[in-house]
């Protein structure tokens, strides 16, 4: 018999990127339920070529549940993942809300697949899409050189706010185009008005150095996660970790530009053959043919995608180079049926 499998928060951006997903994984499970917000209930979804009834969300839809994946809000996840596993159903939550608890692993099936099977509270959590841009190409160098520290830049796409972004960045490029605007300050957040959606900034003819809420000393949210996200993805509490967090006029994928320094010397070649042999990951790396990841050329793909990769021009142990993942799928959805199905196999082996 194979599992049944709940998608909680089936009608938002990740949500709907799961469901194109599990279509295609579509031998994996059993019964899939839809579940959402009272105020989406009763729509319809197409999954695996059918369409299914989005329920409310209440504690008797999770009632024969094997597995529940959470694409909801953090408050949202922090109340009904333990009322989820509490009636039986391994939770995969994609929120903020466990992913530091000692007792919730932190998966990425391509890094640390193993942490999966520990799982105390019956919650598994998704990293953050920044991370996730990021982690398995790291992961990868780290296993072979030993990482030291990490300095990244990110270049965060809108639909990281869900679809509130993507409807933020649409309108404002409508009230923007065909204009002269960017060319005195100030010009461009007077014709965005109020229609700076979840961002604090235009973000328009824009970039915006900030994202997520406020943490200490400056630091943003965003920045601390995948501080905290890689220290115990990699199993390396002590890793040293800078991270700047920018939001761009891109509607999916994250980028990131990585400074990574390692405990052994690196050579490009051996980082080449790394990069261009783990799975999840595909170098593409000729800029003298105009070769590097863009977002616009890699949204809607799984790997993440590994350009510019150079030694540090003063630090033998040091690599750069710039990833692109499309935050949407490696960045959760992905990540998480990926988990959801490692989960599964252990259905299948007992
Ligand atoms: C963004 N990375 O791009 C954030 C969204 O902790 O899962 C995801 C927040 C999280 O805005």
């Amino acid at each position: 018999v194979r599992p049944t499998l709940a998608v909680v928060g089936a009608t938002g951006a990740v949500g709907t990127v799961l469901l194109q997903i599990l279509s295609q994984h579509a031998d994996i499970w059993g019964e899939i339920r839809l579940i959402a917000s009272p105020r989406s209930a009763g729509r319809k979804l197409a999954v695996r070529g059918e369409e299914v009834e989005v329920l409310a969300l209440s504690e008797d839809v999770f009632e024969g549940v094997d597995v529940a994946v959470f694409d909801v809000p953090d408050d949202v996840s922090a109340q009904w993942a333990p009322i989820a596993a509490a009636k039986g159903a391994v939770v995969v939550d994609n929120s903020a809300a466990f992913r530091m608890d000692p007792d919730v692993p932190l998966v990425v099936p391509e890094v640390n697949p193993h942490a999966v099977r520990v799982r105390p509270r019956g919650i598994v959590s998704v990293p953050n899409c920044t991370t996730l841009s990021m982690i398995v190409s790291v992961g990868a160098l780290h296993a072979e050189f030993g990482l030291r520290e990490l300095v990244v830049s990110s270049y965060q796409a809108v639909s990281g706010a869900g679809l509130a972004g993507i409807a933020a960045l649409r309108e404002q490029l409508k009230l923007v185009a065909g204009t002269e605007l960017g060319t005195t300050p100030g010009d461009v957040r007077r014709a965005v008005g109020d229609a700076t959606g979840p961002f604090p900034e235009p973000v328009a003819l824009n970039v915006v150095p900030w994202v997520g809420s406020v943490a200490d000393d400056g630091w943003s949210s965003e920045e601390m996660k995948i501080r905290g996200e890689s220290r115990k993805i990699l199993d390396r509490p002590d890793l040293r970790v800078s991270a700047t967090c920018v939001r761009v006029p891109v509607v999916t994928t994250h980028s990131l530009a990585v400074h990574a320094r390692f405990e052994n010397e690196i050579t490009v070649e051996r980082a080449y053959e790394i990069l261009s042999t783990s799975p999840g990951v595909v170098l593409f790396d000729n800029p003298a043919a105009g070769e590097f990841p863009t977002p616009a050329d890699v949204v809607g793909t799984d790997p993440t995608w590994v350009g510019r990769v150079r030694r540090s021009l003063d630090d033998a142990f040091g690599l750069e180079f710039f990833v692109c993942g499309d935050n949407l799928r490696k960045g959760s959805a992905l990540n998480a049926a990926q988990i959801a199905e490692l989960i599964a196999a252990e259905w299948s082996a007992s």
